[in-house]
């Protein structure tokens, strides 16, 4: 039986608008565990993470990095939490928070695929590259840097070293439309793949979700999908501080998400970015809890388990 298990990281350091420390809540009260149970998955709830009360010091060159010792500090939680609930057999689902808990999250996938000798997969659907580094940011706002540091960049010494950097071509962005200069430029550099709206108008979800998951599945693979809320058109998905226009449709996010369940691939997940504060009687909450049915097997008709190629 498939185990799924809850991980709250209420976490809001990342950037300056307050309000995503409610996304876990948001997500149990829209119904979350039921859904899962519904689906006749193993459910269990780690409750919230918490930050202890004093944090270390931590500097940064760039000073207009904001909040580093809290981040760092739920870095270091949230790997360990993602890296024990994988090496009991679960699929770790974090509850966030704003998405530089992904630091932390894809450090402890990287952790249990490198003891286990699989290769890691990142799937980043979101707005925003988020590959900004800590020196290269200029709003200091660390929810912009985790692609970066999971991609083995330099720059974030405060986090010590990441696991086992994941190779470029195993980097896949998905959705994005807001790419700033420097992350441009170092996205030009490697081999990231760069799915931005401009390539799904043209060519649809299916074509290059499935040639990734294609080479996820051939190199036999462990898969983490780090989902941020902007990833969504705001016109359905309003509860977010960094909302850009031109996002995926509702129908485009559940056939992506009904894409990846039917490869049976995804080992862990994110849900990040919810700001409940800024929701419209919830229907944020609700629309991402329903994506996670589609990621976790609800559908309309039954199909077998598919390939691309
Ligand atoms: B999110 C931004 F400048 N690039 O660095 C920055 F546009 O996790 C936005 O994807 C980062 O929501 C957005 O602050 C981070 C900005
Ligand atoms: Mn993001
Ligand atoms: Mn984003
Ligand atoms: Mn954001």
């Amino acid at each position: 039986m498939t185990r799924t298990i809850l991980i709250g990281a209420p976490v809001d350091s990342g950037q300056r608008q307050p309000g995503c420390l409610m996304g876990p809540a948001a997500y149990r009260v829209a119904g979350l565990r039921p859904l899962l149970e519904g689906l006749g998955l193993a459910v269990a709830d780690r409750g919230d993470l918490a930050l202890p009360q004093v944090l270390p010091r931590r500097h940064c060159a760039n000073g207009a990095v904001d909040q580093l010792p809290a981040t760092v500090a739920w870095t270091g939680l949230i790997r360990d939490a993602v890296r024990d609930a994988l090496r009991q057999g679960g699929i770790p689902i974090v509850l966030g928070g704003d998405h530089s808990l992904a630091l932390g999250s894809v450090a402890g996938a990287a952790e249990d695929a490198a003891a286990q000798g699989r290769p890691l997969f990142l799937l980043w659907m979101d707005a925003h590259s988020d590959f900004h580094t800590p020196l290269s940011t200029t709003t200091g706002n660390l929810h912009g840097t985790p692609v970066a540091y999971a991609a083995g960049r330099p720059g974030f010494d405060a986090f010590g070293p990441f696991p086992t950097p994941i190779p470029a071509e195993r980097i896949c962005l998905f959705g994005i439309r807001s790419v700033d200069p420097a992350e441009h430029r170092a996205l030009q550099d490697c081999a990231i793949g760069v799915n931005d709206m401009r390539v799904l108008d043209e060519q649809g979800i299916t074509a290059p979700l499935g040639a990734f998951l294609d080479r996820v599945r051939a190199a036999q693979g462990k898969l983490h999908v780090s989902l941020d809320v902007d990833f969504l058109d705001p016109s359905i998905a309003p509860a977010v501080g960094t909302t850009v226009p031109g996002g995926a449709t509702f129908r485009e996010a559940h056939l992506a998400c009904e894409l990846i369940h039917e490869t049976g691939l995804m080992t862990s997940l994110d849900l990040v970015e919810l700001n409940p504060f800024l929701d419209d009687r919830g229907r944020t909450a609700k629309l991402m809890v329903d994506l996670v049915g589609s990621l976790m097997g609800r559908k309309v008709f039954d199909r077998p388990t598919r390939s691309f190629t």
